[in-house]
């Protein structure tokens, strides 16, 4: 598969909805460890179109179940703007975050954008966390432990509306691999709105290949597949570059067989790259390990289709 389409960098750099600092710092360490100029290297064309520029994150305690809401629905709002213009202009937008609550508005543009062009989205959402905790039931008030919730319209109002439509999308459109550390109530939460997921339990019985193969499954040429990427999916000892480490994740071949899976599939449309913390890394290490992965993920490692 070779993408015709530009791709399109946008940087967002906050920690506006994480538990730890630093995520905020995401977006440079990508391009230092040279996700531009990799991709390019497959042949790609690439665009940077620089960071968004949103509020500080003042580094307050949670307010009625969530923290910093005001800002983090500012940021997600440009975030959003941001991917509807290139998606608009038929480029493939890759966010840097970031935390992960900017997947919200990443995918809330995604499947707007779907709907308009009469496209079926899937949204494989790589993770050692489920993200679809609420107001009720998070243990630390941080939105980026809610972007899932809020994109099936759980949520406050301001993110569960933040194009005007709720919800942003269905559960089944979204499958979730490498999940591990899922809240009490949020487990009670994802059973009850009926998420696909592909935890480590199942990765470990059936394998990563049968989890991707289902994950996967009912793709065709009208499907705009996004991928949100959310660094903790890696295990810790491949990935210290995060704020909430879970042990127990995906291995480098496990996540290259993820990557080269979905580029198999020919219909990656869209991409969040998120949770990648360098205070938390080691000389960079994660940002580079991203960068392998992201190159697979638009066709690296697939041997035949060289
Ligand atoms: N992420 N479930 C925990 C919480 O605070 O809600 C952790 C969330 C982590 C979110 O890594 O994108
Ligand atoms: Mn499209
Ligand atoms: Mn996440
Ligand atoms: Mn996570």
């Amino acid at each position: 598969m070779s993408h015709s389409k530009t791709l399109a960098l946008i940087g967002a750099p906050t920690d506006i909805g994480a538990g730890h600092r630093g995520a905020v710092m995401g977006p440079e360490a990508l391009r230092v460890a040279g996700l531009a100029e990799a991709l390019r290297g497959r042949g790609l064309e690439v665009i940077d179109t620089g960071n968004l520029s949103g509020p500080a994150n003042p580094w307050l305690p949670p307010v009625d179940g969530y923290r910093h809401l005001e800002q983090v629905v500012a940021w997600n709002r440009l975030v959003m703007d941001a991917v509807r213009d290139q998606l608009g202009q038929g480029r493939l937008p890759v966010l840097m975050g970031g935390d992960h609550c900017l997947g919200l508005g990443s995918i809330t543009a995604v499947a707007r954008h779907c709907r308009e062009t009469g496209k079926k989205l899937r949204v494989i959402w790589l993770d050692a966390h489920a993200d679809f905790n609420t107001s009720d039931v998070t243990p630390s008030g941080n939105v980026h432990g809610m972007p899932v919730a809020c994109l099936c319209g759980v949520g406050p109002r301001p993110l569960t509306h933040l194009d005007g439509d709720s919800p942003a999308m269905q559960p089944d459109q979204i499958r979730q691999i490498g999940i591990r550390s899922v809240d009490q109530g949020e487990k009670r939460l994802v059973k009850e709105y009926g998420l696909d997921i592909y935890d480590m339990r199942y990765i470990d019985e059936f394998g990563m290949k049968r989890a991707m193969e289902e994950a996967l499954e009912g793709i065709d040429e009208q499907t705009h597949v996004h991928v949100s990427f959310d660094v903790d999916f890696l295990d810790p000892s491949i990935a210290p570059g995060v704020g909430t480490t879970v042990p127990g994740g995906p291995n480098y071949r496990e996540a290259q067989l993820v990557m080269e899976m979905i580029a198999d599939t020919g219909r990656l449309a869209s991409l969040d790259i998120v949770e990648l913390n360098p205070a938390f890394d080691d000389h960079n290490k994660t940002g580079l390990l991203a960068v392998d992965l992201v190159e697979s993920l638009f066709g690296k490692s697939t041997l035949m289709r060289d």
